[in-house]
């Protein structure tokens, strides 16, 4: 169900196909002197990003409005629905304060000020967290898609799934996942990485920070992971595919450009370097007054230069901007403190009547005088001890449009993985960074320019919009399935056409063949099956098809040109250059597969149309001519009676077709080992079918998945059925002959 939210159906339960879950809210409700109220948008990242998705996809907010002890209804705010969440003095105190940002906030960013533990504080958490999940639930529409965001909220993907199984659950962590040495200090650890692991879709800032994840998925849980797919059993005995992968945030890039180019906004730039006595070296600081920032070692390393004589009060000053943040928590008072007095001590001692040391300010500033500032800096200083992103870093380089200005970066910023042509530093280095603080005074113009070139290309390219993007695909799949080959993939198959080493690998039934009632009757399309033959012709391309099919039935249906390398039963079969690798079942196996045999059929045999095709290391019962139903209710009978008997099988649900194995193999498994026979430096993948996704799962870097047909996926791109497959696989042939200078045997 779908509307269009209006003043009087705000109410409608059920009614929003898109919903974002966050702490806060993106308005602020305000109280002017007079008692006069408004809501005023707190225009940040995340509300850039997902502005657009969320009108597109009539979509609604749900948060906390800032305000302690007060119920607001929903209501509309510039085209975006609001549904608030109320609190109490006392939640604040032990959900937000208390557990989010003096447990959870230390403990992420590795411990650099000692996390709490408090039972209360936890049970508060629970509490809160299960009421933003009944809020989210009541507003979602059937199938909506649900985007919780960041470290207050880990409970909200399970307890959502508990309640909406129809939902679709992605979950955005903005700060770091620490490893397990330190995880593992949490009393609740294992309450909220299951409530976590309710989610389709768990994103991270590094690529570190979901390894971190899933280690310690392993090691609480024993679950199976591979790659980036986690296998989470259910209650109901089904594994649901969790994905817990990177997508690193990104900032309004054209945004923070278009403001930098306001004349007024140049204009404001030039008069704060008036105001500061025009120094030749404007340096700048801009952070949440947080201990992970590093604002210390920041001062530490300024004031000694100018102890040292290494830097000049009357050449340099440094701007610190330091937000007020959290201020009702012990830790945020004690360290604004020490800030304050390192400050005025290094003011004190190096400050000029004409010339300040440093310029503190403690307040928060509208976004034009950030720009401002940010242009007027010759060198911006992120140096914090850890950062699940920094926004700030991005944020300068995006307004350095004249290509000036040095990024001096901490190493443990998620954005430091991104950004290396900025000066990296190791904080605690306090040497180290004096010197790169020395480097980027003396940095000459031509190398300033030439990194922030690259780092500015590199911030265009990957904006906010993208990232939200980014994720949501992850999410949802493509959604539609277009007509045709679309140009993303258009542009993969020229990629793969240069590839050094290609290596095509294929699904079978669905992919190359039309899937059809009786196995046996399966056949590639006349298409696919040239372009496999001119492939397999051309030098350093070869060709594979991996199927479930034992290897023999699939050798009769496919009729592969020589050459072809084949993996069956998913990848217990292999057939390489060097012969069919034949499984090797042992006594206890053989037997388990007789007594496997025995049970499937007896259940079978009550059932018309059902049919048992038997494989080396296991078999499929075949429902396909069955009604969906009764094909249901048999596959649930005969998974009951195996599992009740017999011990390590492992079984898969297809299409109208649950699989039992004795020897447990995947095609992510035969894909790695195909890919090892052959050398390959890239690899295609083209399937239909679930099992299909654990090849998708085993690509990395250049490789290529793509999904035929509708449903959720990990492949990057999809196509609508196995005649764009054989398209697809005519123009690679094409691209690949061009570029191989006609290189073909076959032409
Ligand atoms: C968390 C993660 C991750 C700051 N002072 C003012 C102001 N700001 C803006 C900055 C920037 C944002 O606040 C701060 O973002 P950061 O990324 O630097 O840091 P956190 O607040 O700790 O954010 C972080 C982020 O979430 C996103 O996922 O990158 O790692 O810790 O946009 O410009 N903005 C204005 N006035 C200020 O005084 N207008």
């Amino acid at each position: 169900m779908t509307n269009t939210p209006e003043p009087d159906d705000l109410y409608v339960d059920h009614a929003y196909d898109m919903v974002v879950v966050s702490n806060r809210l993106p308005v602020d409700y305000r109280e002017g002197p007079g008692g006069e109220t408004e809501w005023r948008s707190s225009p940040g990242g995340l509300v850039t990003a997902l502005e657009p998705v969320m009108r597109a996809a009539d979509g609604a907010w749900v948060g906390w409005a800032g305000v302690a002890d007060r119920e607001f209804d929903p209501f509309e705010h510039d085209g975006i629905s609001i549904i608030p969440v109320p609190l109490s003095a006392d939640e604040l105190e032990d959900y937000y304060e208390g557990f989010s940002n003096d447990t959870l906030w230390p403990l992420y960013h590795d411990v650099i000020a000692p996390p709490s533990f408090h039972r209360e504080w936890w049970d508060a958490y629970v509490r809160v967290n299960r009421r933003f999940a009944e809020a989210a639930a009541r507003a979602a529409a059937e199938g909506a898609v649900v985007w919780v965001q960041d470290y207050q909220l880990q409970l909200v993907p399970r307890m959502l799934r508990e309640s909406r199984p129809d939902l679709v659950i992605g979950f955005f962590n903005h700060i770091p996942f620490p490893a397990y040495g330190i995880y593992s200090q949490l009393p609740w650890r294992r309450q909220v990485i299951d409530g976590l692991l309710g989610a389709d879709v768990i994103g991270f800032q590094r690529a570190a920070d979901a390894g971190n994840f899933s280690r310690a998925v392993r090691r609480l849980f024993g679950y199976t992971t591979r790659g980036t797919v986690i296998e989470v059993p259910e209650p109901d005995g089904e594994v649901r595919r969790v994905v817990a992968r990177h997508f690193p945030i990104s900032i309004d890039a054209g945004g923070f450009e278009e403001l930098a180019r306001r004349p007024d906004i140049q204009a404001r730039a030039r008069q704060i370097r008036e105001e500061l006595g025009n120094p030749k070296t404007v340096m700048l600081g801009v952070d949440r007054l947080d201990y992970t920032k590093g604002i210390r070692h920041r001062l530490k390393a300024f004031g000694e230069l100018l102890r040292d004589g290494r830097l000049n009060v009357e050449d340099v000053t440094l701007v610190q901007v330091a937000s007020p943040s959290r201020e009702r928590v012990e830790t945020y008072r004690q360290l604004r403190d020490e800030i304050e007095l390192m400050v005025g001590r290094l003011n004190g001692d190096y400050s000029t009547l004409g010339h300040q040391a440093i310029a503190y300010l403690h307040h928060g500033y509208p976004r034009e005088e950030m720009v401002a500032l940010y242009l007027a800096a010759d060198i911006m200083l992120v140096t914090a001890l850890r950062d699940g992103m920094n926004l700030v870093a991005k944020e300068y380089v995006a307004c350095r449009f004249d290509n000036d200005g040095v990024l001096l970066l901490s190493e443990f910023t998620g954005a430091s993985d991104e950004l290396r042509q900025a000066v990296l530093v190791n904080p605690h280095d306090i040497e180290g960074l004096k010197d790169a603080m020395t480097e980027a005074v003396a940095m000459p113009q031509r190398e300033r320019s030439r990194r922030m070139r690259a780092l500015r290309k590199r911030v265009r390219d990957n904006d906010v919009a993208n990232w939200s993007a980014t994720f949501l695909k992850a999410l949802t799949g493509s959604g539609q399935v277009t007509a045709g080959i679309p140009d993303s993939l258009q542009a993969a198959i020229a990629h793969l056409a240069g590839a050094e080493r290609l290596l095509v690998a294929l699904d079978f039934d669905g992919t190359l063949a039309p899937l059809v009632d009786r196995p046996e009757d399966a056949r590639a399309t006349d298409r696919a099956l040239e372009a496999i033959r001119r492939l397999a012709a051309i030098e350093d391309t070869r060709v594979a098809i991996v199927s479930g099919r034992a290897l023999d039935s699939l050798g009769e249906v496919a009729d592969p040109p020589t050459g072809t390398l084949l993996s069956g039963s998913h990848g217990v079969e292999l057939k390489l250059d060097t012969g069919p690798i034949q499984i090797d079942l042992r006594d206890a196996e053989l037997a388990k597969l007789d007594r496997l045999n025995e049970i499937v059929e007896s259940v079978a045999s009550g059932a018309d149309g059902a049919w048992i095709e038997r494989k080396p290391a296991g078999l499929a019962l075949h429902t396909r001519r069955l009604s969906a139903n009764d094909g249901v209710a048999l596959q649930h009978d005969a998974k009951e009676r195996v599992e009740a008997e017999l011990l390590g099988i492992t079984v898969r649900t297809g299409k109208a077709v649950l699989e039992f194995a004795v020897r447990s193999s995947d095609k992510g498994e035969s894909l790695n080992r195909l890919r090892q026979h052959v050398g390959a430096s890239v690899v295609l993948y083209i399937g239909d079918d679930v099992t299909d996704e654990d090849a998708f799962a085993a690509l990395d870097g250049d490789d290529v998945g793509v999904k035929v047909g509708q449903g959720k996926s990990l492949a990057a791109h999809r196509v609508r059925s196995p005649e764009e497959v054989a398209e697809l696989l005519e123009r690679l042939a094409d691209a690949r002959d061009a570029a191989r200078g006609g290189a073909s045997a076959w032409t």
